[in-house]
């Protein structure tokens, strides 16, 4: 071990904890704690291996102090955020850029390398003094496999790192095995929850800041405790990992993974998706009747000439709200078992239960909440209404307990085989329920980088605003846009079978403004890509792809739903619209722009070329183009 840090690791930690970050040999983990030791100056360090103890010890020191709170269900707790940091913390999320690369980095937000080490330093100098922290080592992805990433985490809250045990697979033994030549390739994480009031909430929230160095691997986080802003491994991680997937020629994508299961047939098909926030993407995940594998970030292998993906986490942070009995039944129970569970931001009943918005049944009308001792109709300071829980409350639980999982596919080493990518946007009037792209590039630049979601009467703001959401990746995407996409182009070309891609929107309206078919449709459209991805069903053309023909659905949804669907409703859902495909293609091309003035004029011109198209088309068979009329 260095001597540079021996001496004062010896000071703060005890002799088992020493020991185990000696037998790791590694002076990278070394300098890295000792470092984070020495600045931020936690009163001691607990070190965790993988095993229960350690596993046990945490969530017992998360209840000790007062981080969790054990509920009715002792092996149940609940923590609460601070009530301004409910949500990922966007404005004081920055990558720190080398002076020389800032130009390049188009709408990202960053701030000058040496300018946010300063700050980043200013702001973490001494900020555990009085604490006890931990340091933890995980993998992303399958420990041992060709998708892992090692990752330590060092933390002083006790939540976070509880909630990385549910959410990671500890890795401890894989530090052990690193070879010579391979052990300073690590990810780590840095976070302080810092001082904290009363309620064990962060006070300086105006020092709350995220910063990341992508060309180090390492991201600093500080006064914060909402998981998407504490918990290293999550989307910190994923920023990292999608920047050095850039550099390496892989992928990680903000998507689920899935099993689509054709039972009489014997086939077993897997989907990733990536849909923007409320447009769908856990209901997917979750379809009745199929498996899951993962419901939040996928990395993206050529192996073997394969396109395979691995889940990066073992656990879920799923939002709460509305989850139900009737509309997410298999969640809803692992909620009300008495199995570890950490409850996020939910109300604590006066019975010491967990209640949450949508949730279906009759809630109590006081309790404790992110707002602190809340009874109905409190208000805030700024005179607002408090509900009773937040409307991002969220669930940590592991994956593993639900019934639909995929338990090969979640194990695999070397990841899935992925035959279909979906991707999901919310839109009232413009994309078809599912559409086939023709090939993988086209799927790229007119199903992926096209996405958008429209605002509702449910989000603040005008209603009917499209944000441009490419690849539902925009909060993550850790270098310039034009390149990441030109990235996702590379990637599938290069694989053998590379998946066919899809679009989906379950959001479009009919002529009296009503969704025009329920919430489990989103079943028959997977089964009718299944079956194209097996040579199934003729399909028609439109300007953008390829479309179901209607016999087929209706087969469809008699068979998975036992509902009629009539012709009239598929003539209009399936209706090529193309001023309105036009325009949104001129709103791709303008957000691109922005986002990264260095895209490349090919990507431009692509659309240009669609755009062409699709007004050839409007000259020869008019705006609304009914499905079969349209022909290349
Ligand atoms: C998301 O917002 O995409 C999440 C939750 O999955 S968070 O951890 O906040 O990123
Ligand atoms: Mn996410």
């Amino acid at each position: 071990m260095s001597p540079k840090y021996e001496a004062l690791l010896r000071n703060i930690m005890s002799p088992d904890s020493f020991g185990k970050l000696a037998a790791l040999k590694n002076p990278w983990v070394t300098d890295f704690v000792g470092f984070f030791a020495e600045h931020c100056a936690p009163k001691s360090i607990y070190v965790c291996d993988d095993s229960e103890k350690d596993v046990q010890y945490v969530r017992d020191q998360a209840l000790a102090k007062g981080e969790e709170e054990r509920l009715a269900n002792p092996a149940q707790t609940i923590h609460w955020d601070g009530y301004c940091d409910q949500g990922r913390d966007k404005n004081g999320t920055r990558f720190m850029v080398y002076k020389e690369n800032l130009a390049d980095m188009g709408a990202l937000n960053t701030i000058e390398y040496e300018k946010g080490y300063a700050e980043i330093m200013d702001i973490s100098r001494g900020i555990m003094k009085g604490k006890d922290a931990i340091l933890q080592f995980f993998s992303e992805g399958p420990t041992e496999s060709p998708f892992t990433i090692p990752c330590v985490q060092f933390t002083d809250s006790w939540y976070v790192a509880h909630s990385e045990f549910i959410l990671y697979r500890s890795a401890y033994h894989h530090f052990l095995g690193m070879k010579e030549g391979e052990k300073s390739g690590f990810f780590r994480f840095i976070h302080s929850a810092g001082a904290l009031d009363e309620r064990n909430c962060t006070d300086n929230l105006d020092q709350r800041r995220i910063y990341m160095d992508t060309q180090n691997n390492i991201v600093y986080s500080m006064n914060n405790q909402y998981a998407g802003n504490s918990v290293g491994l999550k989307k910190h991680s994923m920023r990292l990992a999608i920047n050095k997937a850039g550099k390496e020629g892989w992928l990680c994508e903000h998507m689920f993974i899935m099993a689509a299961l054709d039972r009489e047939k014997g086939r077993k098909t897997y989907f990733c998706g990536a849909y923007p926030s409320a447009c769908g993407k856990t209901s997917t995940a979750m379809i009745p009747g199929e498996q899951i594998v993962g419901d939040d970030i996928a990395y993206f292998r050529n192996i073997g000439g394969e396109f395979r993906a691995v889940n990066v986490e073992f656990g879920m942070f799923g939002i709460i709200k509305d989850v139900n009995a009737k509309d997410d039944p298999l969640i809803f129970e692992n909620l009300m078992k008495n199995q570890e569970v950490i409850f996020s931001n939910v109300l604590r009943g006066p019975d010491g239960k967990p209640y949450w918005l949508g949730m279906g049944v009759k809630t109590p009308e006081e309790g404790r909440n992110h707002f602190g001792r809340w009874r109905k109709g409190i208000k805030d300071d700024k005179g607002k209404d408090v509900p009773l829980a937040h409307g991002n409350a969220r669930y940590t639980m592991r994956l593993d307990y639900l019934a639909n999982i995929d338990k090969e596919g979640f194990e695999a080493k070397n990841g899935v085989k992925v035959e279909g990518i979906l991707y999901g946007g919310r839109d009232s009037d413009t994309t078809v329920p599912v559409e086939e792209s023709p090939n993988w590039k086209d799927g790229i630049l007119l199903k992926a980088a096209t996405l958008e979601s429209e605002t509702t009467s449910a989000t603040l703001g005008a209603e009917g605003v499209r944000d441009a959401s490419p690849m539902a990746n925009m909060d993550f995407v850790s270098y310039p846009l034009g390149r990441y996409t030109l990235n996702n182009i590379a990637f599938g070309e290069s694989v053998k079978d590379c998946p066919k891609i899809f679009s989906n929107n379950y959001f479009m309206r009919g002529p009296d403004g009503n969704f025009m078919t329920s919430k489990l449709a989103k079943k028959v459209w997977l089964h009718w890509a299944e079956g194209r991805i097996h040579g199934e069903y003729d399909t028609y053309d439109t300007p953008t792809g390829k479309i179901p023909r209607y016999a087929d659905l209706k087969a469809l949804f008699k068979k998975h739903l036992n509902e009629e669907f009539s012709e009239a409703d598929y003539s209009y859902l399936f209706t090529f619209r193309c001023t309105k495909w036009i325009e949104k293609l001129e709103r791709t091309k303008a957000f691109y722009a922005k986002a990264d003035p260095n895209t490349p004029k090919e990507i431009f011109d692509y659309w240009d070329r669609a755009i062409t198209r699709i007004k050839a088309a409007r000259e020869r068979f008019g705006d609304e183009i009914k499905p079969g009329v349209y022909k290349i």
